[in-house]
Formats: C-alpha cells, sequence, structure tokens
C-alpha cells in the first residue's frame, strides 16, 4: 500500500509538518528532502551516478538511508534513557521474527506519509515501484513469527523497553513457485543486496563455547562431536518504530561468524583450505531458517541455532544488567525474558550455568533467580509440534548444560514425589526427560518447569493446554497458568494496509483508534446508519480494486471485483482443513453443474499459503486446490461464475494487499487445533465476515462482533474429543449424496484426467485413514453456513451492517491489549518515555 494512500487515510488529522518533525527527531536544521536534502544526498553520494540513470532499486535505498538517518537520533536516545533510568526491560527471545516489509511501515510510524506524499508529488516519483523493491524481510514461517514482529510494534509504540533477540539467517522462508500445480522451493536470498535497516555492531560480538565443531558434507552442515570450539555472535540491529516516533526499540539479530584466528593451528600445520572450510561451515549455522511449522524435525543443527540464540542473548543482556548492577538478586527486577515457544528454552539451564559456573551463585539462589526472570508462552497443541531432543546430542554438544536439566529434573521430580506419594505414572508424564530406547529432553517441561509463568494465546486454547495437554504440570503448578489471547499491530493491519477504510473510519471516529484499538465500538452506532454503509461498501470495493491492480502487474492474474472475495491464507496443514474449503467448491461446482440455472452469488475463491518442504500431503493439497482451479476455468459452464486461485508465495507483503479485499474469511480448523490464528484478526478489523468452527480466538471475535454477526459452523472442540472414538466418516459417505459426488470426483480422476491415480492418498486421508481431521464430518454444516453467507450479500445494506459490527468489535484484537496484559500480569514493567530531542 502506498504511502500516499495512507496518508490519505489520516487527511482529518492535524499532522506536523516536515520541519517539526525533523526537529522532534532530533534532526534539527537537517532538511529530507530539496537539494542539499537526505533523500538526494543519499541518491548521490550511495551511488555516485546520475539521477537520470538511478532506478528504482537505488531509490529505495536513498529513501531507506534517509528514513534511518531521521529516526537514528531518537534510536540512540532510547537505548541511553533505558540505560540511564536503569529500566526493567523485557527481552523477546524467537527463533522467528516475520517482518515483512519496512519502509512503508517505518514512513507511517514516523508520521511522513504526508511528506512522503508532498515528494511524490513534488519529484512526480511513483512510490509504488519503490516500495516493491524492498525485499520482506521472511524469517519467520507463519502465525508465530508474525505474532512476534507485531508484538515489537506495540512493545514500541506503549513505550516499553524492550529488546527482540533472533537469528539473522541469510536465506528467510523459502520462496513458493508452483509448477504444474506443484509446490517448488526456491531459496530467499533476501540479503543479496545489502540490508539498509540493519546496523552491524562488530564491537559488541558474544563469545560462544561449544562441545563440538563442524563440517560441510555435501553441502549439509554437520556437527562434529568431541572437538570443543567456539563461536562469535555477531550483533546486527534493526529499528523498530513506535507509532508517533517517541520510541525506537531494537530487534538484535545475531550472526554465526568464526574467529579470524580460531584456525591457527590448522594453518600453521599447512592445512590452508580445510581451515578456511571450517570456517565456512562454522558461519552456516545461521545460513538458513528451518521451514517447518508445526512439526519438530529433529535436526541437530536446529538444537545448535536454538542454543546459539539463547547463548548470545543471555551473555548479551547479562552484560547489559552488569554495567549498572551488582546485586544478582536483583535480575527478576530489571529483566523479564520471553520464550516465544521451547524454541529458546535453552535459556533455563544457559541462565542456571552462568549463575552457579560464572558468578558463583548457590544452586537455590541461581533457581529462583531463573524462576523469575523468565516466562514461556506455548503456540501449539499439535503433539509432533512438541519439541524434544535426544540426550545424547546434549551430551555431545553441551554436557554442562545437560548436567543442570539432570539436576533440576531431580529436584523437580522429588518434589511431585513428595506432593504424590506413590504416583509413579506421574512422576514418568511430568519428568524433564522422556524414558525409552531413545532418552529426550522435553522442552515443554523444561520451560514450565523452569519459568514463572506459563501461557497459550487464546482461552480455549490456554484451557486446553492446562487441562489436558500438560495437565500434571499445571497441577503442580496452577498459578503459573494464563491465557493471553493474541492480537496484531493496527498500524500495519488496518492503518497502512487499508487506506480507504482506515479512512472512512477515521472520518467517522477520529484517528485516536490507531494506538486505542478499543475506540473501534463506536462505530457500532453507525452499524444502522446508510451513509455510513455506503462509506464502508466504497471503502471495500476501493481495496478490491487496489488488490486486483496489484495482482495484475505483480502475477499477472485476474480478479473480478465484482465477485465475492471468499479466501483462506494460511501455511497448509491438514488441521486448518484446506482440504474441507476444497471439498465445499466440488459440491457448489457440482451443484452449478447440474442447475446452470441455479441462483448462486458470482465468487473468487482465493488461497494461498506454503506446504513444508517434507510434508508430502500439505504438497497434494496444493496440487488439488491447482487442479481444482483448473478444471473449473476449462469448465464454460461455470467459469464466470466461480473462479478457483491459489496465488504463490504468500507472504507478509501478499497479506497486507489480500486482506482488505477480502469479503468472506475462512476460518475452518477441526476445532481444539488452532490455537489462536491471528489473520481471523486482520480479516476482522478490515470488514470481512468470518465463515469458521468454533476454535482458537475466533470463539472469542464472534463474542466480541455477537454470535449473531458470526458465521460458526461445526464440531465444538468438545465434540470432536467425545466423537474420537466412534467417528466414521464411511457414514458420511454413504449417507450423503453430495459428499459421495464430491469424493467420487476426485477418486475418479475428474481433475486429474492425465494424471490418474494422483489423488489417491486423499482417499486415505479423507475415508480409509479414518479422517483424523473429521473433514466430512463438518462439510455439510460449513455448506449450511456458506449458503446463508451468500443470501446475506445480495442484500448490501444487511452485509454492510454485520461487517461494520464486526469491525467495531474488533477492538480487542490489538496486540496493544495483548502487550498490555503481559506487560502488567507476566512482565510487570511499566513505559519508559523518551524525552524530547534537544533542538540542535
Ligand atoms: C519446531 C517446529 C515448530 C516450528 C514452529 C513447531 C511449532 C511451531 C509453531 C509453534 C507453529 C506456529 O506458528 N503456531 C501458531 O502460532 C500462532 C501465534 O500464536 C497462532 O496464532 C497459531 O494458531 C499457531 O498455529
Amino acid at each position: 500500500m502506498s504511502a500516499k494512500a495512507a496518508m490519505e487515510s489520516r487527511a482529518t488529522t492535524a499532522h506536523p509538518d516536515v520541519a517539526q518533525l525533523m526537529r522532534q527527531y532530533g534532526c534539527g536544521p537537517i532538511q529530507f528532502t530539496g537539494n542539499d536534502g537526505l533523500y538526494e544526498r543519499h541518491l548521490l553520494f550511495d551511488n555516485v551516478q546520475d539521477e537520470e540513470r538511478m532506478g528504482a532499486r537505488e531509490r529505495f535505498e536513498a529513501a531507506a538511508r534517509s528514513i534511518r538517518d531521521v529516526l537514528s537520533q531518537r534510536w540512540v536516545l532510547t537505548e541511553k534513557t533505558y540505560e540511564h533510568e536503569n529500566a526493567k526491560r523485557v527481552y523477546y527471545l524467537s527463533m522467528e521474527f516475520l517482518l515483512g516489509r519496512s519502509l512503508s511501515n517505518n514512513i507511517t510510524n514516523l508520521l511522513f506519509s504526508r511528506i512522503a506524499e508532498q515528494i511524490e508529488k513534488e519529484k512526480k516519483i511513483d512510490f509504488f515501484p519503490i516500495q516493491e523493491e524492498e525485499p520482506d524481510a521472511g524469517l519467520g514461517n507463519g502465525g508465530l513469527g508474525r505474532l512476534a514482529a507485531c508484538f515489537l510494534d506495540s512493545m514500541a509504540t506503549l513505550q516499553l523497553p524492550a529488546t527482540g533477540y533472533g537469528l539473522r539467517y541469510e536465506y528467510g522462508i523459502f520462496r513458493q513457485v508452483i509448477e504444474d500445480g506443484w509446490q517448488k522451493e526456491q531459496p530467499d536470498n533476501w540479503l543479496r543486496i545489502p540490508d539498509p535497516w540493519e546496523v552491524i555492531r562488530p564491537h559488541e560480538r558474544v563469545e560462544i563455547k561449544l562441545n563440538c565443531s563442524f563440517e560441510l558434507h555435501d553441502g549439509m552442515l554437520r556437527a562434529v562431536t568431541g572437538r570443543p570450539s567456539f563461536l562469535y555472535g555477531i550483533p546486527f540491529d534493526r529499528p523498530i518504530v513506535g507509532y508517533g516516533g517517541k520510541t525506537i526499540n531494537t530487534l538484535r539479530l545475531w550472526a554465526a561468524a568464526t574467529a579470524d584466528y580460531f584456525d591457527f593451528q590448522k594453518f600453521s600445520s599447512g592445512d590452508f583450505v580445510g581451515a578456511l572450510t571450517e570456517t565456512l561451515a562454522a558461519e552456516s549455522l545461521t545460513r538458513v531458517l528451518y521451514p517447518d511449522d508445526s512439526t519438530s524435525m529433529g535436526k541437530a543443527l536446529r538444537l545448535v541455532q536454538e542454543y546459539f540464540l539463547v547463548a548470545c542473548s543471555l551473555a548479551d543482556l547479562v552484560r547489559r544488567f552488569r554495567r549498572n548492577n551488582s546485586d544478582w538478586s536483583t535480575l527478576p527486577d530489571k529483566a523479564a525474558i520471553q520464550l516465544n515457544d521451547t524454541h529458546p528454552t535453552l535459556a533455563v539451564p544457559e541462565l542456571m550455568r552462568i549463575l552457579l559456573d560464572d558468578e558463583h551463585l548457590e544452586w537455590e539462589q541461581a533457581w529462583d533467580i531463573t524462576q523469575r526472570t523468565l516466562a514461556y508462552t506455548n503456540h501449539t497443541l499439535l503433539p509432533e509440534a512438541l519439541e524434544k531432543w535426544p540426550v545424547e546430542w546434549f551430551e555431545a554438544i553441551m554436557p554442562r548444560h545437560l548436567e543442570i536439566i539432570y539436576e533440576i529434573n531431580r529436584r523437580f521430580l522429588g518434589s511431585v514425589r513428595e506432593r504424590f506419594p506413590g504416583d509413579e505414572g506421574r512422576v514418568g508424564r511430568v519428568s524433564l526427560i522422556e524414558e525409552g530406547l531413545k532418552r529426550n529432553v522435553r522442552m515443554a517441561n523444561l520451560a514450565i518447569v523452569g519459568s514463572h509463568s506459563t501461557n497459550g494465546v487464546a482461552a480455549i486454547h490456554s484451557e486446553l493446554l492446562r487441562t489436558v495437554t500438560v495437565k500434571d504440570l499445571a497441577e503442580m503448578y496452577p498459578d503459573r497458568f494464563n491465557n493471553k489471547t493474541n492480537g496484531v499491530t493496527p498500524r500495519r493491519w488496518l492503518l497502512l494496509a487499508n487506506p480507504a477504510l482506515s479512512g472512512a473510519i477515521t472520518e467517522a471516529i477520529g484517528d485516536a483508534w490507531i494506538t486505542d484499538l478499543s475506540q473501534l465500538k463506536k462505530l457500532s452506532s453507525l452499524a444502522d446508519d446508510k451513509g455510513f454503509h455506503k462509506a464502508f461498501l466504497k471503502a471495500k470495493r476501493d481495496a478490491k480494486v487496489q488488490f486486483a491492480t496489484w495482482l495484475k502487474t505483480t502475477t499477472g492474474q485476474i480478479v473480478d471485483c465484482d465477485t465475492i472475495i471468499d479466501c483462506q491464507v494460511k501455511r497448509i496443514h491438514e488441521y486448518k482443513r484446506q482440504l474441507l474449503n476444497a471439498l465445499r467448491i466440488v459440491v457448489l461446482y457440482n451443484r452449478l453443474r447440474e442447475n446452470p440455472n441455479l441462483e448462486m452469488a458470482h465468487r473468487t475463491f482465493i488461497f494461498a499459503g506454503k506446504a513444508a518442504p517434507a510434508y508430502r500431503l500439505a504438497k497434494l493439497i496444493i496440487k488439488f486446490i491447482n487442479n481444482l482451479a483448473g478444471t473449473i476455468d476449462g469448465d464454460p459452464t461455470v467459469r464466470e461464475r466461480i473462479k478457483v486461485l491459489f496465488l504463490p508465495e504468500y507472504c507478509v507483503s501478499m497479506a497486507e494487499h489480500l486482506i482488505p479485499a477480502t469479503d468472506i474469511s475462512n476460518q475452518i480448523s477441526t476445532a481444539g487445533y488452532e490455537a489462536s490464528g491471528t489473520s481471523n484478526m486482520k480479516f476482522m478489523m478490515n470488514g470481512a465476515l468470518t465463515i469458521g468452527t468454533r476454535d482458537g480466538a475466533t470463539i472469542e471475535m464472534a463474542e466480541e462482533a455477537g454470535e449473531e454477526n458470526f458465521f460458526l459452523f461445526g464440531l465444538t472442540a468438545e465434540q470432536v474429543a467425545d466423537s474420537r472414538g466412534w467417528y466414521n466418516p464411511w457414514w458420511h459417505y454413504q449417507n450423503d449424496p453430495e459428499t459421495r459426488a464430491a469424493l467420487n470426483m476426485i477418486f475418479s480422476d475428474y481433475f486429474s484426467r492425465n494424471e490418474p491415480g494422483v489423488f489417491e492418498p486423499l482417499r486415505e486421508t479423507l475415508l480409509t485413514g479414518g479422517d483424523h481431521y473429521m473433514h466430512l464430518a463438518d462439510l455439510n454444516s460449513y455448506l449450511d453456513a456458506d449458503q446463508q453467507l451468500c443470501t446475506l450479500y445480495s442484500n448490501p445494506d444487511a452485509w454492510a451492517r454485520k461487517a461494520i459490527l464486526n469491525i467495531a468489535g474488533s477492538g480487542k484484537f490489538s496486540s496493544d491489549r495483548t502487550i498490555t496484559d503481559y506487560a502488567t500480569e507476566i512482565w510487570k514493567v511499566g513505559s519508559c518515555p523518551i524525552p524530547e530531542c534537544g533542538v540542535k
């Protein structure tokens, strides 16, 4: 979305002018633009080329550099203030930060949109291709990584002294291309061209000791045990601009490097090439993000990555703590460390190691400090996603940490036996070590035992976590368990992504919603206002046109803006049930084929999402959707009325274009399986209606908007659990003609004429294998809800009314609310405002 458009959305707000802003940001008399302005200087001096020959990439870099210049002084002042105030800080540890683009976001948050618009006008430059030059920072798989990015935005906006810690992957989430309907992965070399936002801080490097070395074998990095080595963690900092530009926090990403003198012995013994190869190997540690969402792949290198993140981050924050403090017992008053899922759980033994071995504290004191400093968030209940690492890898890579884990476990199991004498079954279940032929460390148990807070990410999820998944642990520590329903940042997902709607909202209720989303409640009183219906419908239409234009220019694909846009965009996974959506479309297709005169609203069904490269069924689902799209396109009786599109390479930037244009949001996971979902919230605040199951945060969304404004269907989590024993998909096949016809079509190669049998595995998953995710059980109620939605669409005022009530009810789902809850209930951290910049 162009900065210009974002600007227009705020037309009713008094905006400071450029000189005023530059003063606020401490830039004094420096000009942003003009012959001697930052932008022109960067364009010329960074490129040393004639302006005529400068392309979009050069312009992007100059714009990004100028914006970075503008924020630099406040960035420095932010850190200085935290240091000076010795404020309690939040450290958010995450293996993933799915940031997307930064230029337009930073322009928006610095209130520079109007200035960007002026420049566009005066210089007659089009901002769109310049923005398109910025690669998405795709350092995450999906929900968990994007949540971390939204949290950074909210923490900075709420002026919390917070730092994000992650890894600087050279390759982010793979790029998805579709060939012949199949997903193919390509490397995402996003740092090929230098990134203008990052600031490398070689002087703040940290040294990490490991009990292993690395070797490259056939292009694969392998940990070689028994050969101790050390690595450097080099920090690369990125600015996180709070809305209004008052606070500029830091996201610190670590890159692995070896010391120049590391291979000194090898050099001198003559193995020149070998020594250099080893350097290359060690530096490969942070080369690539593991592209697995919801399955723990059990790769030793991933464990080392997790350790590297934890060791670098703790060394860094402990160093900072020691600069201002001498008493270790005050660490929990100065630092709150949040673990984003179990991936950084090694923080438990690592902090213990620092306190015991480096600082020589007694066990009891070290343990008390560790627990009071750490807190853990769980993001999934799927058993295959719960991390477990072989004990033998710990022995090989970090034996001291294993020793500490054993001692934690010995003491912990002692307390369990004391409380539940004779209950050895319970002891086995809660133990940090899974016994068996292969012994494993259970990372979730370690995170729960080693911290003071464990939270889920939506009410139902937190409840299931507490009462089912880790029931025995929750009985040991009932006070530790709590819920923090997820949220998303309204800056990126409404203000920036949807200028048309945010303009209409601001016009109606003012712009306080940007930093207080609960203000949207005020829109309820306009739910029956015909004028506001019109404004909403026009905004939706504008967003559709914007999206269609973007799609056409970037991919060549065509979307008809006069159709209902019905979307399901998220990672491809059986539990998310893209297959259920596809079955719905097959049934609708059959209805149209059987009765070409059937009245049915014209629709565009859009799918997008990546499958984990090794997840074969997920890849087959993508293939099926593409074949379904092809078959419908090739059928003249229906192609004018329904269209299926699979958009390749789903990413943050695509979501920003697609979500505002959507009429219907599909949130159709098997109830009890989606921890929260966050795209559901983005669709809701952008005025889509939700068709969904009672799962994750969708339940709370319906509560907020009123169930009558939602299209909920299907089995509840309780019903899913209760029917596990006797559920039989064949019953639906035999008793429901539409279901049977749809399945028979798939199995008779109707959608795969030239690839007979290709969809056989779908028979296994939907019928013979027992339909674990209960697609067939929910298909009919899905179709009923779908019918109601289509009927509603034919009445634009009735549709607008419900959509407006949805927007009005979406205030709870701002990540500002979520972060305020974390800050007050878990972190006990308050804001630390940054003083005004002195005018130079
Ligand atoms: C180790 C392999 C692995 C990698 C990532 C296992 C599990 C994960 C994540 C926990 C998966 C994930 O992203 N979970 C999603 O987290 C979102 C943010 O809380 C929720 O909204 C989604 O419902 C949840 O699936």
